[in-house]
């Protein structure tokens, strides 16, 4: 994978937030104070990492999770699709007949990633061939016609030629009966300059291409912006390659820059052979830079040990005769598998109908009570989740509004609050209860 430490330091950021007990706002500014840090390591533009960081921020202290989605998971997800936005949208080369003309300066990789587009395209079973349009050094002709060898598609130059208008109209006429994708390597120079310009200019009018193909070194870091932006007025290219990013902690600046000039990232190059080539998809690639498959499975795994070890401290502190909102907020969550739940309704003063049974109308009500009191207490300070008594008329106001429940559930939950905690108070005089309650808990693991 490229870019590790990047992808490795944002990684531990995803992983502080899946382990975090609360997500409250101090988690938030450390989380954002490490993605600026990783971001600003990796040579992403400053003003970009700041843009971006205050928009996560923002978003993370604002937004309130979907239907279903944990604290956790929302912000998790929030960084995520952030960090998509900054690589620009997507683009994928049609799997069609088309010509593609490589462009590119000095030494980038163009003649290389000819190679790995050969084989691209073969795999979508289409039938490409090759065209040395860089008629200046015989190596160059070599190299191609050796990486077509190697990748077997056809090729055509003409070592004696020097006129690369000429050459790539010939081997147009040769190929184009029996290849349906014809690639046009092409020199490099040292900086864009007249006759590089004039050159491509003569190979654009005698091949008319479908595809213009900006290649570049990812190793130059935000100048892949500017470079992309002249590349772009000149010869309005479709699609950018950012090559060797193996080789590079610093690609989060080609990256970046080259996603901001408009014209899309369409593959990157990750090593000098030519399987080390990767389609360019924003949302893959974040999304493998941060492991989220991992994050998921570790989302689920720190959910599992929260309530093992919550279990266990809630009871103690429940014995102890204190009983704070925090507390409850643990033992919802332990209790909000169906099997515990169940178990323990007649436990809860949630207003079930007398003892004895339980009926699934009022089990699925009571989950969706449930599930309302956990999106309040998110909405809360940790000053008010410890010292409840806080929570008077404005913060009830404040607290609605920040959960999207009417201020009649706020004053419900807090009901259900005391009423828990004196039950709860009972708890502490009562050994035979005690036991019970430790059991129950032990259950919601
Ligand atoms: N590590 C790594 N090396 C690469 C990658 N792509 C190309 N290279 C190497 O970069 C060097 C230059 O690649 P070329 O394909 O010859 O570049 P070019 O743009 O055709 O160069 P000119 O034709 O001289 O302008 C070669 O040694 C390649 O093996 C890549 O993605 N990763
Ligand atoms: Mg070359």
């Amino acid at each position: 994978m490229v870019l590790d430490d990047l992808g490795d330091s944002l990684k531990g950021t995803l992983r502080k937030i899946a382990n975090a007990v609360y997500v409250d706002s101090k988690l938030i500014k450390e989380v954002v104070r490490d993605i600026q840090r990783a971001l600003l390591q990796a040579d992403v533009n400053v003003k970009l990492v700041l843009e971006l960081t205050k928009k996560i921020e923002k978003r993370a202290l604002e937004e309130k999770p979907p239907a279903g989605m944990s604290n956790r998971e929302h912000v998790i997800h929030i960084v995520y699709e952030e960090l998509v936005n900054i690589l620009g949208g997507a683009r994928e080369l049609p799997a069609k007949k088309q010509i593609i003309m490589m462009v590119g300066l000095y030494g980038q990789g163009k003649t290389t990633t000819c190679g790995k587009l050969a084989i691209y395209f073969k795999r979508k079973g289409l039938r490409p061939a090759l065209i040395a349009g860089d008629v200046h050094r015989p190596a160059a002709y070599e190299q191609l016609k050796q990486i077509a060898e190697q990748v077997k598609v056809p090729f055509y130059g003409d070592k004696n030629e020097k006129d690369a208008g000429k050459v790539v109209k010939e081997g147009l006429e040769k190929l184009k009966r029996a290849n349906d994708v014809i690639i046009v390597d092409t020199s490099g120079r040292h900086k864009l300059e007249n006759d590089l310009i004039k050159e491509m200019k003569d190979i654009f009018n005698a091949t008319k291409p479908d595809e213009k193909l900006l290649v570049m070194d990812a190793a130059i870091g935000q100048q892949a912006g500017p470079q992309a932006k002249a590349f772009h007025e000149t010869v309005d290219i479709t699609g950018i390659v950012l090559t060797k990013l193996d080789g590079t902690a610093k690609g989060g600046g080609a990256l970046s820059a080259a996603a901001e000039v408009g014209a899309p990232i369409v593959f990157i190059g990750t090593g000098e052979h030519s399987e080390d080539f990767e389609k360019f998809d924003p949302a893959g690639f974040i999304s493998r830079l941060l492991g989220m498959g991992d994050i998921k499975s570790l989302l689920e795994r720190a959910q599992e040990s929260l309530k093992g070890q919550d279990a266990e401290k809630t009871a103690k502190r429940i014995m102890s005769g204190k009983f704070t909102l925090h507390d409850m907020y643990d033992q919802m969550n332990m209790l909000s598998g169906m099997g515990s739940l169940k178990k323990v309704a007649e436990m809860l003063p949630l207003g079930f109908p007398g003892k004895g049974k339980v009926k699934q109308e009022d089990m699925d009500s009571t989950e969706n009570k449930l599930q309302k009191f956990r999106v309040i207490m998110d909405s809360m300070t940790d000053e008010e989740m410890n010292d409840p008594t806080l929570v008077r008329a404005a913060r009830i106001k404040r607290i609605a509004r920040g959960a999207g429940v009417e201020n009649r559930n706020v004053k419900e939950l807090l009901k259900y609050y005391n009423v828990t905690k004196r039950m709860m108070k009972g708890f502490s005089g009562n050994r035979k209860m005690q036991k019970n309650l430790m059991k129950q808990l032990q259950f919601g693991k």
